[in-house]
């Protein structure tokens, strides 16, 4: 039984520099109350002056970049391969004239990392949404020279206009026939109004706990609205965060499309595909969901061959400091545990299996 981890970060060296280059979010660096200490901000609004500098984005160290931390992060919890992806806001703040070069950049850097790896790292590609559509298929093309590249992660903005938008089909397309699987990841959130005026007493949580997985859910949706599996049957979509919300809501959404009188007038009711079908035959879900609930309605929703297991690290590290075991890691070790409810291969699908079928990894 091999422990292979799909949703784990880096930003690579280079990727590092060019943010603390910046000044406007996304970019890194540090603030005169606390010189020794370098933070990472990139969520939208995470630099509101409002807020103390102190408490703006997250401490940031080479957990993020240096790649012997994730092998040594990786043997401290027992997992044996990792498909690396560069995390989020990724290329999308790219000047469009500079994005095609940035993306071979940084996905030549990342799979030359995961050469050096002895067989522990495989990547997913970032792609240059920045750009022109044809400077995204070109790159989509391209990834196929890469040996270690087993599909892309983007957010939910594709061109600017989210991902309903019917100037992604040429890469829908391209990424359908090179069968690279998209890895779909949040970072916009929501808007922070819904978060109301006490929001900056709560940290992070409620928009890395719900606007992360709402954001995402909508992105499918709209996804599944617009028909996109209609039109791309073979495309294959890893959903992270088991899916934000969807397997909770695939009924709902089901529901009201069927009684939806604007969508019937326009005849988009009959022939579509189901969100159920498309669940099962186009969709995986990462299981990083934290506990046995969610991951129940994960497997009920797509099945337990297409569950993946993950630990979005460097990303919620243990609040006790380095060296210690990181919680968010063993709670999801422990959800799978309790899911599988003493079905030995369902484990291990979910723990390895299932990626090494899926992402054909050696
Ligand atoms: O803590 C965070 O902000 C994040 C993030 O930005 N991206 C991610 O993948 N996990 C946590």
């Amino acid at each position: 039984m091999k422990v292979v981890d799909i949703h784990t970060h880096v930003y690579p060296p280079s990727y590092v520099s060019l943010l603390r280059s910046r000044q406007t979010v996304p970019y890194i660096r540090t603030f005169p109350d606390a010189p020794d200490s370098s933070r990472l901000i990139i969520l939208p609004g995470e630099d509101d002056p409002s807020t103390p500098s102190t408490s703006r984005g997250r401490p940031v160290g080479p957990d993020y970049w240096d790649i012997s931390k994730k092998i040594a992060f990786m043997d401290q919890h027992g997992i044996d391969k990792s498909v690396i992806s560069l995390a989020n806001p990724w290329l999308d703040f790219i000047a469009p004239e500079e994005a095609g070069e940035a993306a071979r950049k940084i996905n030549d850097e990342v799979n030359e990392i995961c050469a050096n790896s002895s067989g522990r790292l495989y990547a997913f590609a970032a792609l240059p949404l920045s750009a022109k559509a044809e400077v995204v298929v070109k790159e989509v093309e391209r990834l196929g020279s890469l040996k270690y590249i087993r599909g892309i992660i983007m957010g939910t903005s594709g061109l600017g206009q989210g991902l309903d938008d019917p100037a992604l089909d040429p890469i829908y397309a391209a990424l359908e026939k090179n069968r690279q699987l998209i890895f779909l990841h949040p970072h916009y959130g929501l808007p922070s109004s819904v978060y109301g005026p006490r929001a900056n007493e709560y940290g992070h949580v409620l928009p890395l706990a719900l606007g992360f997985p709402l954001e995402t859910t909508i992105a499918v949706t709209r996804m599944l609205l617009s028909g996109v599996w209609d039109r791309f049957k073979g495309l294959d979509v890893l959903i992270a965060h088991s899916g934000g919300t969807l397997p909770f809501l695939a009924g709902r959404i089901e529901s009201c499309i069927a009684h939806d009188v604007h969508l019937k007038k326009h005849g988009k009711i009959e022939g579509r595909r189901p969100v159920w079908d498309i669940l099962k035959k186009n969709i995986y879900l990462d299981a990083v969901i934290y506990n046995e609930v969610g991951l129940n309605a994960a497997i009920e929703a797509s099945g337990a061959d297409r569950l993946m297991f993950g630990t979005d690290h460097p990303f919620f590290p243990p609040l006790e400091g380095e060296g210690s075991e990181w919680l968010s890691v063993n709670t999801n070790y422990a959800a799978i545990k309790a899911a599988s409810g003493g079905k030995e291969a369902m484990a291990d699908g979910i723990l390895g299996g299932n990626a090494i079928r899926v992402l054909r990894l050696d």
